[in-house]
């Protein structure tokens, strides 16, 4: 171990997120920490897939559990905390908004409070969205720093108040506190429930003849989607300068579901994709955020940060890779647990389906 060598401590070090800024800090030389919960089912599969697992040092802790936060922070002893936890499914915060709200809130606040006892000069990198802007009242513009937020979610919500509490603390006790707003960003490992791996996942599968049709909610919303190695390096770079600040990270360029269904059968070789899309109802969100699209000049000059990797050649890698996970399993050599679609098998009520006595 280098004298010099920094530490990380990484909140949702299991997520996507989580698991590329893992590879990201190793490459620059981190010792890196990981707080993970416990599951009847270990959930190291990111982690395992980018062959970082046995490089790093996990913590037993949760997001609201105040003990168990302080007995990471105390036993990692680092330099920058990126709090990456989060229940982080929009739509399941409709269905589950305390917990949301505790973890993507309340959690945030527990570990700038322990910092702020511990008096150590460590840097915070808080997980901002682009959904703080939700339902903005200036149609179809840009969202940057100054942009106003009018979130349309408890998931939102709760974003929004870890948010003002970075600043807050920032003001109020000198700590380096910093806010990344990501829009969102997608990659071969996101969780199978967000639209775009739903819809590569869900092509390779219809390429290969285990699924027939891909069900969706509202194809118009846009969203300014990037990579997700791309917006680690983002993180990173928010936490290096020298003053604290609040930074949106964006690809600039915007897309409907729609046009990230038909880019995927594009790249798949499938024509009429219409045949094989239906639209439901119980897919669609008590309330949504139609239209999302960055603007980052403000990390661009600042940070010196850009995107890499645009549109088509997200799609094309998402495709790839869930083209290739399903082919595995189709020659028997491999069972793809990665790629394995059960919220498509398996029965799920939403809880507008649901009838008061079920
Ligand atoms: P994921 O959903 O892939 O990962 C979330 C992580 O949080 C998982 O490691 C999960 O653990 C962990 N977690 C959830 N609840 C708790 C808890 N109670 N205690 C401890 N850990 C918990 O999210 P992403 O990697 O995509 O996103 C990372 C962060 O960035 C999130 O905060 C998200 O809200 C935010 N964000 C994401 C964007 C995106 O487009 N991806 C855009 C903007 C912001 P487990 O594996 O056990 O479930
Ligand atoms: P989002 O991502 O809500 O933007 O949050 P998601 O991929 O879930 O939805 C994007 C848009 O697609 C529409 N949509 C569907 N979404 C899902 N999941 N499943 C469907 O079948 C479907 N059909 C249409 C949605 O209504 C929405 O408009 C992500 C998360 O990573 C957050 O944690 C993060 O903060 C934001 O991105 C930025």
């Amino acid at each position: 171990m280098g004298f010099f060598m920094k530490s990380a401590l990484i909140t949702g070090i299991t997520g996507q997120d989580g698991a590329y800024l893992t590879d990201f800090l190793l490459k620059k030389g981190y010792k890196v920490y990981g707080i993970y919960r416990r599951n009847s089912t270990p959930n190291f599969w990111r982690l395992h897939a980018l062959k970082v697992l046995d490089k790093i040092s996990l913590i037993p802790a949760d997001m609201t559990d105040m003990t168990s936060l302080l007995e990471a922070v105390t036993v990692a002893n680092p330099d920058e905390i990126y709090n990456l936890a989060a229940q982080s499914y929009v739509g399941a915060s409709f269905d589950q908004p305390i917990v949301t709200a505790q973890v993507d809130g309340i959690g945030p606040l527990m570990l700038l409070e322990i910092i702020r006892s511990l008096n150590r000069p460590i840097r915070f990198y808080q997980a901002s969205t682009s959904e703080l802007y939700g339902e903005a009242r200036k149609l179809n513009q840009q969202q940057d720093e100054e942009s106003e937020f009018r979130p349309t979610s408890p998931y939102a919500t709760a974003k929004l108040y870890a948010f003002h509490l970075m600043r807050i603390y920032r003001e109020a006790y000198g700590i380096f506190a910093c806010n990344g707003i990501l829009f969102n960003h997608e990659s071969p490992l996101r969780g199978l429930e967000f639209v775009t791996r739903k819809i590569t996942n869900s092509v390779a599968r219809i390429k290969l003849g285990f699924q027939k049709k891909l069900y969706l909610g509202n194809m118009d919303a846009k969203r300014d989607w990037g990579y997700a190695p791309d917006y680690v390096e983002a993180m990173w770079l928010i936490l290096q300068q020298k003053r604290p600040d609040d930074y949106v990270i964006s690809t600039n360029e915007t897309h409907s579901v729609r046009e990230f269904v038909e880019e995927t059968f594009r790249v798949a070789g499938i024509k009429n994709w219409e045949k094989y899309v239906e639209t439901s109802e119980t897919l669609k969100r008590p309330h949504e955020v139609p239209y999302l699209l960055g603007n980052n000049s403000k990390s661009r000059s600042v940070l010196g940060w850009e995107p890499k990797t645009r549109f088509k050649e997200l799609v094309k890698k998402m495709y790839d890779a869930d083209y290739s996970r399903w082919k595995k399993f189709q020659k028997g050599e491999q069972f793809p647990w990665d790629a394995f679609n059960y919220i498509e098998d398996i029965d799920i009520l939403k809880r507008s389906e649901r009838k008061p006595w079920d």
